[in-house]
């Protein structure tokens, strides 16, 4: 049997049988992916697609995850801002989030401040998160903020910023309660905000470290 073939192998009799801790299976094939990428072998678009798919596996072990973890830590409304379709840092984000039990709802890209009100009002979410990786859309963090005030929702949510281009001095000019550089940075803030236990599940472990293997490849590209 290929290495790949034991990969997909052992990733089919684990969720078959509902292991989840054996979500370490894609670790692998991460780290091969990630030594390709060093090499010269493969390059950004690659690097997206292991992302994706990594994404979609998640789709299946989210069950299995939340059975390891019984009901969600707490409840987390995220989206890229308006203007903005860069998502790649926001599904990082949002897998190592599900992976450590936050039920998560995700608006997608180019999200305008009125979905974003609609999201809180709707979801009434410990956290909202807005993402932005230009200097350009950036300040719809404002917007939003603004937004979130003009409809009574502000002192209710807490509001966290991330992308690529956004610093803690950014943040706080723009009145948001916290800035995180980095999805597991944000994932611990969430935690600490809900008060969840610091200890994860073996399955919210590995895929932490799968996601941190993800994340560190594409900074360095
Ligand atoms: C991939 C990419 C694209 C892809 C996006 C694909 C996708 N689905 O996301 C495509 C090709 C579509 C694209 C388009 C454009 N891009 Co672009 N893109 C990039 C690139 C190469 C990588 C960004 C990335 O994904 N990084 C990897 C992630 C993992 O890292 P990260 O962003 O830091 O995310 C982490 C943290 O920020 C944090 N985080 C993220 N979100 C959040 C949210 C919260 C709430 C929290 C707490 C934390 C958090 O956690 C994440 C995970 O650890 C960057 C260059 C670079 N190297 O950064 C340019 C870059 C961001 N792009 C840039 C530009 C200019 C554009 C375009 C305008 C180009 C053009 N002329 O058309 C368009 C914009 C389109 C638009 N309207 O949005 C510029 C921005 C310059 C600036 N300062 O404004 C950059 C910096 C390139 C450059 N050097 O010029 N781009």
């Amino acid at each position: 049997m290929s290495r790949e073939e034991e990969i997909r192998a052992g990733l089919f009799e684990h969720t078959l049988y509902g292991h989840a801790p054996e979500v370490k299976a894609l670790i692998p094939s991460l780290e091969e992916v990630g030594r390709r990428f060093e090499k010269g072998d493969f390059f950004v678009p690659e690097m997206l697609i292991a992302a994706r798919a990594m994404q979609g596996a998640l789709v299946i072990l989210r069950p299995l995850i939340a059975e390891t973890g019984a009901k969600p830590v707490g409840r987390y409304v995220i989206g890229t801002v308006k203007g903005d379709i860069h998502d790649i840092g926001k599904n990082l984000v949002v897998i190592m989030l599900e992976g450590a039990g936050f039920e998560v709802f995700d608006l997608g890209v180019n999200t305008p401040p009125e979905k974003f009100v609609e999201a809180v009002q709707q979801h009434e979410p410990d956290v909202v998160g807005f993402s932005a990786f230009l200097t350009t859309t950036m300040p719809m963090f404002k917007a939003n903020i603004e937004a979130l005030t003009k409809a009574g929702l502000r002192d209710k949510v807490h509001v966290a910023v991330g992308g690529a281009p956004v610093t803690q001095e950014y943040a706080k000019h723009v009145g948001a309660d916290s800035y995180a550089p980095d999805a597991s940075f944000a994932t611990r803030m969430a935690k600490e905000l809900v008060g969840a236990r610091t200890g994860s599940s073996p399955g919210a472990a590995a895929l932490e470290q799968a996601v941190m293997k993800i994340d560190e490849t594409l900074r360095k590209g």
